[in-house]
């Protein structure tokens, strides 16, 4: 399967999960099993199925055909060249394709001079006006490749603008762009693009990024220290005439390996193998050739050969675009396209479905709370009226007002549930004040000045590891916090259970080591960034400020994911006090009013008996039905059968 149809797969994997989802929401809506927590994690998992990204980043050297292999793979079907691709450095900033539905087609470019302010690239996203606007026209490729060249303009300025900006350093003189006869230098004319286009690949959620080559990547921190490392899929690109020169491997070290990452998400493609055709040798030499070259990069890049992979890109667009099956299989590009299919699709795939279906375990947890409060609801009125089965009048009516005067009891003990509730939002502040943006902010404050300080430089790596431990320390205290706050929930939950008969059940605190892993993941991918080169750069006014305002925006992700999983948790143990109130409030009258109505002889009591017994049989129902629904969510097919696909659910679930 190439990795188009492995994507199309997972669209119409999602698509039906969506709609698996509302017509469950709407049946339990339908079936009163909706509350608070309910609600939440019906919302959480149709936005995480909704708005799940894949991002995969192309990286390599200028000129070894990024952009070439993004039109081949991605593009073909436009039957020209879309990304600018040509010799020399032709992509200048880096160029996020992607698709948001919220804004028509469009090419949006951030201009080079928001550089010189300390804002991060994430902020400046919020910002749509600060961004020049080009709108594209997708029916008419020749005009959107031609708006695209946008993504190669250059600006000429002089060295102290180049300075300010961040492409000349007077430390790292062989790095520096080329001054002309006017002694002016060439720099790029945007820092970021964002193309959004209805792409077919786009609008189910796939992310590319094209970078440009050479120091301009390194010249962005947040490509190294956010992007990058963001992808689930970088490639990277060498080409098959030179094999790994010293300046891809600079790339690759600066920007791939990560040490104790998996780097099973790094391709190696071994680009142009066209250019090893020749007539004069056999096709057996040429072959021989590439093996070669392809061993000697594995080998260089510390992979196993079967991780790089030849391609021509370009004959695979031509081949694609001309119809020639002949040349695309010789350009090898459905090898790539497989590679890119199985392993980055599949493992993102793997990834969502494990998370959703953890969170449809929980939310058939909670629904299957609210009816296991009905049941024993009923089975405390089946209980009752059985013992009042030869009972005369008077035992009758002493036995409403006995359930009046429970009534009025279990109404004046509101007080000790709502003492609990209180006792439980105090200790979480203290959890959504380890966690709150507040705390953070002082952290990375003290970073910043801590990178400041005069002679830095050896000392960085020992600054981030101190605010790192610091940051580590407050998730741990968060969990440790959460898991007392448990422990006493659990406790009181106990208590209400004895006394009222409740059937409460503390939930789980959330689990922080996730969180833990990212901070390590960051932390990591700053020290990269610093300990290449870039760490002369902290002597740059702004700089580290940049940087720390960089490493805000992405540890802030983290934090307020990890509240958000505080929050769903605090909702979860209020809404099933709430629940458990309700249904029991709810209890009282519907058991007065069967005595009532056996004392007025409306109903026998054999038939409010056998009324019971039908209650609980449809309960049973609904709970058989609900372990249906939320199963078939689990195990939600792989493959689409047809676009049609949503008929065949919907008709499932109204059946019901
Ligand atoms: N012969 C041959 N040329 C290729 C192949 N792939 C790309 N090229 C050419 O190589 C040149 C550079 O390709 P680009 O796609 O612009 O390279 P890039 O990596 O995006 O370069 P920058 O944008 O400058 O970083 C273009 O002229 C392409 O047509 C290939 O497989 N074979
Ligand atoms: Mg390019």
């Amino acid at each position: 399967m190439s990795f188009n149809q492995q994507f199309d797969q997972h669209g119409a994997w999602r698509r039906e999960f969506a709609l698996r989802l509302k017509l469950l929401s709407e049946w339990m809506k339908g079936h009163d099993l909706l509350n608070a927590a309910v609600e939440e994690r019906l919302l959480r998992l149709e936005s995480q199925v909704r708005s799940d990204k894949v991002m995969v980043a192309f990286v390599a050297e200028f000129s070894r055909g990024k952009s070439e292999l993004i039109n081949a793979i991605f593009f073909a079907g436009y039957g020209r060249r879309i990304m600018p691709a040509s010799a020399g450095r032709t992509t200048m900033c880096p160029t996020e394709l992607g698709y948001d539905a919220d804004s028509p087609p469009c090419l949006r470019l951030l201009p080079i001079e928001t550089r010189l302010k300390p804002q991060a690239l994430m902020e400046w996203r919020m910002v749509p006006e600060k961004w020049t606007r080009v709108d594209l026209d997708v029916n008419d490729p020749v005009k959107l490749s031609k708006a695209l060249e946008k993504v190669a303009e250059v600006r000429h300025v002089t060295q102290d603008e180049a300075r300010a900006l961040g492409f000349w350093h007077d430390d790292a003189p062989q790095d520096n762009p080329r001054v002309n006869a006017d002694g002016l230098v060439e720099v790029p004319k945007w820092r970021h693009a964002l193309i959004n286009i209805a792409h077919p690949l786009l609008k189910q959620g796939l992310v590319i990024l094209d970078t440009p080559g050479l120091n301009a990547i390194g010249a962005e921190p947040e490509l190294t220290v956010s992007l990058i490392p963001q992808a689930h899929a970088v490639v990277f690109i060498l080409a098959a005439d030179t094999g790994v020169t010293k300046s891809d491997l600079a790339i690759w070290r600066e920007h791939l390996i990560t040490e104790g990452d998996d780097n099973d998400a790094r391709l190696v493609v071994l680009n142009k193998i066209d250019t090893l055709w020749d007539a004069l040798s056999s096709p057996a030499q040429i072959q021989a050739q590439i093996d070669r070259q392809r061993a000697s990069s594995a080998e260089i890049l510390g992979l196993p050969v079967a991780q790089v992979i030849p391609v021509s890109a370009q004959k695979g667009l031509v081949a694609k675009v001309t119809g020639d099956d002949k040349l695309l299989q010789a350009s090898c590009l459905p090898g790539l396209e497989l590679a890119l299919a199985q392993g980055v699709m599949g493992q993102r795939q793997k990834i969502l479905r494990s998370a959703v279906a953890a969170g449809i375990v929980e939310l058939r947890a909670e629904a299957g709370r609210v009816i296991h409060i009905r049941r024993r609801d009923l089975a405390e009125q089946m209980i009752e009226l059985r013992g009042l089965r030869g009972k005369n009048d008077s035992v009758i009516k002493h036995m409403r007002s006995r359930i009046e005067q429970e009534q009025v009891e279990f109404n004046a003990s509101g007080a000790k549930i709502q003492a609990v509730r209180s006792i439980h939002l105090k200790l979480l502040r203290e959890v959504f004040h380890l966690l709150g943006t507040p705390t953070l902010k002082t952290e990375l404050a003290e970073l910043t000045d801590a990178l400041k300080q005069p002679g830095i430089k050896l000392g960085v790596k020992k600054a981030y590891g101190q605010t790192f431990a610091r940051l580590r320390e407050g998730l741990q205290k968060a969990q440790t916090t959460s898991a007392d706050i448990q422990r006493m929930l659990g406790g009181s939950f106990k208590q209400l259970n004895a006394e009222f008969g409740f059937s409460l059940q503390a939930p789980k605190e959330p689990e922080m080591s996730r969180f833990l892993v990212d901070l390590e993941q960051i932390e990591r991918s700053h020290l990269q960034y610093l300990g290449v080169a870039n760490i002369l750069k902290l002597a740059q006014p702004d700089f580290s400020e940049r940087l720390v305002r960089a490493l805000a925006t992405r540890l802030r992700v983290v934090y307020e994911t990890a509240l958000g999983e505080v929050e769903l948790w605090n909702k979860s143990a209020a809404s099933q006090l709430d629940a458990q109130l309700k249904e029991r409030r709810k209890n009282f009258s519907r058991r007065i009013e069967a005595i009532e109505r056996i004392q007025q002889a409306a109903t026998g009591l054999d038939e409010r008996i056998a009324e019971i017994a039908a209650h609980e049989r449809a309960l049973d129902e609904l709970d058989g039905k609900l372990d249906e629904l939320t199963d078939q969510l689990v195990h939600a097919p792989a493959s689409p059968h047809d676009p049609a696909l949503a008929a065949p659910a919907a008709a499932m679930i109204q059946a019901a």
